[in-house]
């Protein structure tokens, strides 16, 4: 088990559009339990191989309160169940500090594989399903500032460069 370097937002890296998983074997499930230790050592709710530079399509997520619900989905995609739209406060473990409102699709259908390459499908809503649409977001090279102004986006970008050169001359 190791714990893996997040990307920063605005690293170019994060633009990224990560390839499908063809064979779901020992490197995969390394790279599972890494991304799981990651995730929970932020703390965080959802990470996705994009944010720690290894571009892959697969992405974890666990939305309990008590890191009880871990869901390791492979090759993952959703498609929404009807048109009814929620809006969440979204943050991300490569933007951190920074918190905003992203409206997106409530109740979606999701199909993945797990582990064992098994197929999974199942349906999502709250939590759970903005969670899996922002971290499938980020396998597309998307990050949820994306969809804020341009003004904040730009605010943002200011706030996270100025941070990144406090940290480098520590
Ligand atoms: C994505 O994000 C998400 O700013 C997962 O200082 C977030 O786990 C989906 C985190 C909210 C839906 C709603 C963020 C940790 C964790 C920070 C995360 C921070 C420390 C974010
Ligand atoms: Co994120």
């Amino acid at each position: 088990m190791a714990r893996l370097e997040i990307l920063h937002y605005p690293d170019p890296r994060l633009r990224t559009v990560a390839k499908p998983i063809a064979r779901i074997d020992a490197r995969i499930q390394q790279l599972a339990a890494d991304m799981a230790e990651t995730m929970y050592a932020a703390p965080g709710i959802g990470l996705a191989a994009t944010q720690v530079n290894v571009h892959e399509r697969i992405i974890v997520v666990d939305v309990s309160e008590d890191q009880s619900d871990l869901r390791v989905l492979i090759n993952p995609s959703f498609e929404p169940l009807d048109v009814q739209t929620k809006t969440y406060q979204e943050g991300c473990l490569s933007v951190p500090g920074v918190y905003d409102e992203v409206e997106r699709p409530d109740r979606i259908l999701v199909r993945a594989q797990g582990l064992q390459s098994e197929s999974l499908v199942f349906e999502a809503d709250g939590l759970l399903s903005v969670c899996i649409q922002h971290e499938i977001d980020h396998l597309d090279g998307k990050v949820f500032v994306d969809y804020l102004s341009r003004l904040k986006q730009g605010r943002i970008q200011t706030k996270m460069v100025k941070e990144a050169r406090q940290r480098a001359t520590l």
